[in-house]
């Protein structure tokens, strides 16, 4: 009778790359504590149809800008809403100038590539029109080129079409229509 081979000892399994001397390097940082966002401006709505509201804008952690507030009396439905070059209100915020495009882009939604920094996309008022805003960005910023301190913020009567409407305008402005109301953002 052939014996079996006898059970052979294994060699113990000892992971590549493991250093004691590495598993504490958590060791006196402060756990559980999230960074927080912290609020960099603030702008105030106003318009001669009584749309009104406050926007706080933030800085998060890793770079990018939230816009949170809630804007009300305004029409349901999408409205555009966007950064414009100038804090300047005047002709009902007409005086405000262009969308907001320190690269000379052409205009799209704030998810595209080829967008102006201005181009936050739209807000939504439900059928109390009140819309509830929470937009964080990667482009906008509160110093440098892309800073949107002491530019406008501007509600449109229409919905903007993220430059998908097949023409010049649309590359343009979104064609979202009259401006509803607007504010200067204000360094908090
Ligand atoms: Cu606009
Ligand atoms: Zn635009």
């Amino acid at each position: 009778m052939p014996q079996p081979f006898p059970p052979q000892p294994r060699p113990p399994i000892i992971p590549t790359g493991y250093d004691p001397a590495a598993d504490d390097i958590f060791a006196g940082v402060p756990q559980g504590q999230p960074q927080k966002e912290v609020p960099k401006a603030t702008a105030t709505i106003r318009s001669p149809i009584g749309v009104q509201g406050v926007l706080t804008f933030s800085q998060l952690p890793n770079g990018a800008t939230r816009i949170t507030g809630q804007i009300t009396k305004l029409p349901s439905g999408p409205h555009g809403f966007h950064i414009h070059e100038k804090g300047d209100l005047r002709n009902l915020c007409g005086s405000a100038g262009g969308h907001f495009n320190p690269e000379s882009k052409n205009h799209g939604a704030p998810t595209d590539a080829v967008r102006h920094a201005g181009d936050l996309g739209n807000i939504i008022a439900d059928e109390n029109g009140i819309a509830n805003v929470d937009i964080t960005d990667q482009i906008i910023k509160f110093e440098g080129p892309f800073s949107i301190i002491r530019r406008a913020v501007v509600i449109h009567e229409n919905a903007d079409d993220l430059g998908k409407g097949g023409d010049d305008e649309s590359l343009r402005t979104g064609k979202a229509g009259k401006r509803i109301a607007c504010a200067i953002i204000k360094e908090a």
